[in-house]
Protein backbone atom coordinates (compact mmCIF):
# COMPACT_ATOMS: atom_id res chain seq x y z
CA UNK A 1 0.00 0.00 0.00
CA UNK A 2 2.77 2.33 1.18
CA UNK A 3 4.68 1.80 -2.04
CA UNK A 4 2.12 2.88 -4.44
CA UNK A 5 1.19 6.13 -1.97
CA UNK A 6 4.91 6.67 -2.72
CA UNK A 7 4.57 5.91 -6.44
CA UNK A 8 1.59 8.53 -6.14
CA UNK A 9 3.63 11.36 -4.64
CA UNK A 10 6.51 10.51 -7.15
CA UNK A 11 4.24 10.97 -10.12
CA UNK A 12 2.60 14.02 -8.74
CA UNK A 13 5.98 15.46 -8.11
CA UNK A 14 6.61 14.93 -12.25
CA UNK A 15 3.52 16.53 -12.93
CA UNK A 16 4.51 19.84 -10.13
CA UNK A 17 8.12 19.75 -11.33
CA UNK A 18 6.63 21.37 -14.67
CA UNK A 19 6.29 23.65 -15.81
CA UNK A 20 9.36 25.46 -13.60
CA UNK A 21 8.51 26.75 -10.56
CA UNK A 22 9.19 30.92 -11.40
CA UNK A 23 12.66 31.53 -10.03
CA UNK A 24 13.07 35.17 -7.96
CA UNK A 25 13.19 38.10 -10.08
CA UNK A 26 12.32 35.78 -13.31
CA UNK A 27 9.41 36.83 -15.12
CA UNK A 28 7.23 35.40 -17.44
CA UNK A 29 7.19 37.15 -20.97
CA UNK A 30 4.24 35.45 -23.55
CA UNK A 31 5.55 35.10 -26.91
CA UNK A 32 3.91 37.27 -29.32
CA UNK A 33 3.59 35.10 -31.87
CA UNK A 34 1.90 32.72 -29.53
CA UNK A 35 -0.59 35.31 -28.78
CA UNK A 36 -1.13 35.89 -32.20
CA UNK A 37 -1.69 31.87 -32.61
CA UNK A 38 -4.44 31.76 -30.25
CA UNK A 39 -6.10 35.12 -31.57
CA UNK A 40 -6.33 37.14 -28.89
CA UNK A 41 -3.59 39.42 -29.71
CA UNK A 42 -5.59 42.78 -30.04
CA UNK A 43 -7.04 41.66 -26.74
CA UNK A 44 -4.19 41.01 -24.67
CA UNK A 45 -2.54 44.68 -26.05
CA UNK A 46 -5.85 46.39 -24.91
CA UNK A 47 -5.85 44.68 -21.73
CA UNK A 48 -2.00 45.05 -20.54
CA UNK A 49 -2.80 49.02 -22.02
CA UNK A 50 -5.52 49.42 -19.73
CA UNK A 51 -3.82 47.28 -16.59
CA UNK A 52 0.64 46.65 -17.37
CA UNK A 53 -0.32 43.89 -14.70
CA UNK A 54 -2.52 41.85 -16.83
CA UNK A 55 -0.98 38.38 -17.56
CA UNK A 56 2.76 39.53 -16.02
CA UNK A 57 3.31 36.77 -13.53
CA UNK A 58 4.96 36.98 -10.51
CA UNK A 59 7.34 34.27 -8.62
CA UNK A 60 5.35 32.41 -6.02
CA UNK A 61 5.06 34.66 -2.81
CA UNK A 62 5.11 37.80 -4.96
CA UNK A 63 2.30 39.67 -6.92
CA UNK A 64 2.26 42.70 -9.40
CA UNK A 65 1.95 45.84 -8.90
CA UNK A 66 2.12 49.10 -11.60
CA UNK A 67 5.25 50.68 -10.84
CA UNK A 68 4.31 54.16 -13.12
CA UNK A 69 3.31 52.36 -16.45
CA UNK A 70 5.53 49.10 -15.86
CA UNK A 71 4.74 45.70 -14.44
CA UNK A 72 6.98 45.05 -11.25
CA UNK A 73 6.56 41.90 -9.13
CA UNK A 74 6.78 42.92 -5.25
CA UNK A 75 6.17 40.98 -1.82
CA UNK A 76 2.60 39.43 -1.63
CA UNK A 77 0.31 41.32 0.95
CA UNK A 78 -1.12 38.60 1.90
CA UNK A 79 -1.05 34.71 0.60
CA UNK A 80 -4.30 32.74 0.27
CA UNK A 81 -5.42 31.11 3.26
CA UNK A 82 -4.74 27.47 3.96
CA UNK A 83 -6.74 25.38 6.14
CA UNK A 84 -5.75 22.44 5.31
CA UNK A 85 -2.76 20.92 7.09
CA UNK A 86 -1.19 19.28 4.14
CA UNK A 87 -0.66 22.25 2.32
CA UNK A 88 1.69 23.42 4.81
CA UNK A 89 5.33 23.02 3.93
CA UNK A 90 8.01 22.56 6.40
CA UNK A 91 11.26 24.50 5.89
CA UNK A 92 15.12 23.88 6.11
CA UNK A 93 15.46 25.77 9.52
CA UNK A 94 12.28 23.65 10.84
CA UNK A 95 9.57 26.30 11.05
CA UNK A 96 6.16 25.03 9.26
CA UNK A 97 4.23 27.63 7.50
CA UNK A 98 0.89 27.15 6.61
CA UNK A 99 1.86 27.62 2.58
CA UNK A 100 4.83 27.24 0.04
CA UNK A 101 3.20 30.68 -0.40
CA UNK A 102 3.72 32.44 2.54
CA UNK A 103 7.42 30.86 2.94
CA UNK A 104 8.25 32.61 0.10
CA UNK A 105 6.16 35.97 1.29
CA UNK A 106 8.40 35.78 4.18
CA UNK A 107 11.88 35.44 2.74
CA UNK A 108 10.82 38.21 0.32
CA UNK A 109 9.89 40.40 3.11
CA UNK A 110 13.13 39.23 4.66
CA UNK A 111 15.31 40.01 1.92
CA UNK A 112 14.14 43.21 0.88
CA UNK A 113 13.97 44.15 4.88
CA UNK A 114 10.12 45.14 4.94
CA UNK A 115 7.65 45.29 7.47
CA UNK A 116 5.94 41.91 8.03
CA UNK A 117 9.21 40.05 8.22
CA UNK A 118 9.14 37.67 10.70
CA UNK A 119 12.69 37.31 11.59
CA UNK A 120 15.72 38.21 9.82
CA UNK A 121 16.76 34.55 9.25
CA UNK A 122 14.20 33.92 6.85
CA UNK A 123 16.35 35.79 4.40
CA UNK A 124 17.89 32.18 3.48
CA UNK A 125 14.14 30.15 4.01
CA UNK A 126 14.07 27.11 1.69
CA UNK A 127 11.28 24.58 1.69
CA UNK A 128 12.60 20.91 2.68
CA UNK A 129 9.04 19.38 2.69
CA UNK A 130 5.28 19.16 2.47
CA UNK A 131 3.06 19.03 5.52
CA UNK A 132 4.07 20.57 8.89
CA UNK A 133 7.72 19.69 10.54
CA UNK A 134 7.73 16.27 12.48
CA UNK A 135 10.81 15.04 13.83
CA UNK A 136 11.95 12.56 10.92
CA UNK A 137 13.32 9.25 12.92
CA UNK A 138 16.73 8.11 12.17
CA UNK A 139 17.81 6.01 9.11
CA UNK A 140 19.10 2.87 10.58
CA UNK A 141 21.76 1.63 8.50
CA UNK A 142 19.85 -1.26 6.97
CA UNK A 143 17.38 0.84 5.86
CA UNK A 144 19.69 3.22 4.27
CA UNK A 145 21.71 0.36 2.72
CA UNK A 146 18.30 -0.83 1.19
CA UNK A 147 16.83 2.80 0.27
CA UNK A 148 18.84 3.02 -3.09
CA UNK A 149 17.39 -0.06 -4.61
CA UNK A 150 13.81 1.20 -3.79
CA UNK A 151 14.44 4.18 -5.21
CA UNK A 152 15.57 3.18 -8.39
CA UNK A 153 12.98 0.99 -8.87
CA UNK A 154 10.63 3.66 -7.98
CA UNK A 155 11.80 5.65 -11.17
CA UNK A 156 12.20 3.00 -13.26
CA UNK A 157 7.79 2.33 -12.30
CA UNK A 158 7.14 6.13 -12.34
CA UNK A 159 8.87 6.02 -15.93
CA UNK A 160 7.06 2.88 -16.92
CA UNK A 161 3.70 4.76 -15.79
CA UNK A 162 4.64 7.98 -17.86
CA UNK A 163 5.02 6.19 -20.61
CA UNK A 164 1.85 4.24 -20.68
CA UNK A 165 0.46 6.78 -19.69
CA UNK A 166 2.07 8.53 -22.92
CA UNK A 167 3.48 11.52 -21.35
CA UNK A 168 6.87 11.33 -22.21
CA UNK A 169 9.07 12.78 -24.76
CA UNK A 170 9.79 11.45 -27.74
CA UNK A 171 13.56 10.28 -26.41
CA UNK A 172 12.67 9.77 -23.01
CA UNK A 173 9.43 7.38 -24.43
CA UNK A 174 12.57 5.59 -26.32
CA UNK A 175 14.65 5.08 -22.95
CA UNK A 176 11.88 3.40 -20.84
CA UNK A 177 11.08 0.93 -23.88
CA UNK A 178 14.57 0.05 -24.06
CA UNK A 179 15.02 -0.25 -20.27
CA UNK A 180 11.74 -2.17 -20.15
CA UNK A 181 14.13 -4.93 -22.48
CA UNK A 182 16.93 -4.48 -20.23
CA UNK A 183 17.87 -7.02 -17.34
CA UNK A 184 18.78 -4.04 -14.93
CA UNK A 185 15.80 -1.96 -15.54
CA UNK A 186 16.62 0.77 -13.28
CA UNK A 187 20.06 1.95 -14.91
CA UNK A 188 18.22 3.86 -17.53
CA UNK A 189 15.21 5.50 -15.49
CA UNK A 190 17.80 6.33 -13.05
CA UNK A 191 20.08 8.50 -15.53
CA UNK A 192 16.69 9.77 -16.92
CA UNK A 193 15.62 10.86 -13.55
CA UNK A 194 18.68 12.66 -13.07
CA UNK A 195 18.52 14.78 -16.47
CA UNK A 196 14.99 15.09 -15.91
CA UNK A 197 15.67 17.19 -12.46
CA UNK A 198 18.53 19.21 -14.12
CA UNK A 199 16.37 22.17 -15.32
CA UNK A 200 19.87 23.84 -15.86
CA UNK A 201 20.95 21.60 -17.95
CA UNK A 202 24.53 22.14 -16.08
CA UNK A 203 24.91 17.97 -15.46
CA UNK A 204 24.89 18.90 -12.14
CA UNK A 205 21.44 18.60 -9.40
CA UNK A 206 21.32 21.58 -6.69
CA UNK A 207 19.22 20.96 -4.06
CA UNK A 208 16.60 22.98 -5.80
CA UNK A 209 16.28 20.77 -8.63
CA UNK A 210 16.33 18.06 -6.37
CA UNK A 211 13.31 19.35 -4.39
CA UNK A 212 10.40 17.28 -6.87
CA UNK A 213 11.73 14.31 -6.03
CA UNK A 214 12.69 15.21 -1.83
CA UNK A 215 9.87 17.57 -0.77
CA UNK A 216 7.00 15.20 -1.73
CA UNK A 217 8.88 12.14 -0.11
CA UNK A 218 10.78 13.41 3.03
CA UNK A 219 7.97 12.96 5.56
CA UNK A 220 6.96 9.73 4.37
CA UNK A 221 10.53 8.09 3.99
CA UNK A 222 13.07 9.55 6.76
CA UNK A 223 15.95 8.27 4.64
CA UNK A 224 15.52 10.56 1.91
CA UNK A 225 17.25 13.42 3.59
CA UNK A 226 19.89 11.26 4.51
CA UNK A 227 20.53 9.48 1.16
CA UNK A 228 20.57 12.68 -0.56
CA UNK A 229 23.32 13.82 2.23
CA UNK A 230 24.79 10.38 1.22
CA UNK A 231 24.84 10.68 -2.64
CA UNK A 232 26.46 14.54 -2.93
CA UNK A 233 29.80 12.35 -1.84
CA UNK A 234 32.60 15.86 -2.01
CA UNK A 235 29.61 17.94 0.17
CA UNK A 236 29.42 20.59 -2.55
CA UNK A 237 26.07 20.64 -2.10
CA UNK A 238 25.45 19.27 -6.21
CA UNK A 239 25.20 15.78 -7.05
CA UNK A 240 26.95 14.94 -10.51
CA UNK A 241 26.30 11.98 -12.45
CA UNK A 242 28.81 9.72 -10.87
CA UNK A 243 27.64 10.64 -7.62
CA UNK A 244 23.74 10.04 -8.18
CA UNK A 245 24.80 6.89 -10.36
CA UNK A 246 27.35 5.60 -7.17
CA UNK A 247 24.79 6.53 -4.68
CA UNK A 248 21.62 4.58 -6.76
CA UNK A 249 23.89 1.26 -6.96
CA UNK A 250 24.94 1.68 -10.54
CA UNK A 251 28.03 0.11 -11.89
CA UNK A 252 30.78 2.61 -12.99
CA UNK A 253 30.34 1.18 -16.49
CA UNK A 254 26.48 1.75 -16.48
CA UNK A 255 26.95 5.26 -15.62
CA UNK A 256 29.71 5.80 -18.31
CA UNK A 257 27.39 4.89 -20.99
CA UNK A 258 27.00 8.38 -22.75
CA UNK A 259 25.03 9.59 -19.84
CA UNK A 260 26.25 13.38 -20.87
CA UNK A 261 24.92 12.43 -24.62
CA UNK A 262 21.58 11.18 -23.43
CA UNK A 263 20.74 14.09 -21.18
CA UNK A 264 21.71 16.47 -24.06
CA UNK A 265 19.01 14.53 -26.20
CA UNK A 266 16.98 14.50 -23.61
CA UNK A 267 16.96 18.54 -22.38
CA UNK A 268 16.81 19.35 -26.29
CA UNK A 269 13.21 18.23 -26.22
CA UNK A 270 12.25 19.36 -22.29
CA1 LIG B 1 21.55 21.77 -12.75
CA1 LIG C 1 28.86 16.69 -5.30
Amino acid sequence: MRFYVLLGLLLIAQAWAKPKDLEENEVVEEDDDDAEADGGYADEEDARAENPCYNHECPLGQECEVDGEHPICICAHACPEEVEERNSVCSTSNVTFFSQCELRRQRCLCEKGQTGCDDKAYRELQMDYYGPCITLRECTETEMENFPVRMRNWLFLVMEELADRKQLTKPAMKIAKKAERQQKRWVLPAIWKFCDLDHSHDLYVDLDELMPITAPLKAMEHCTGPFIEKCDADGNKNIDLQEWGKCLGLDDEETEEDMEEMCKSLHHFS
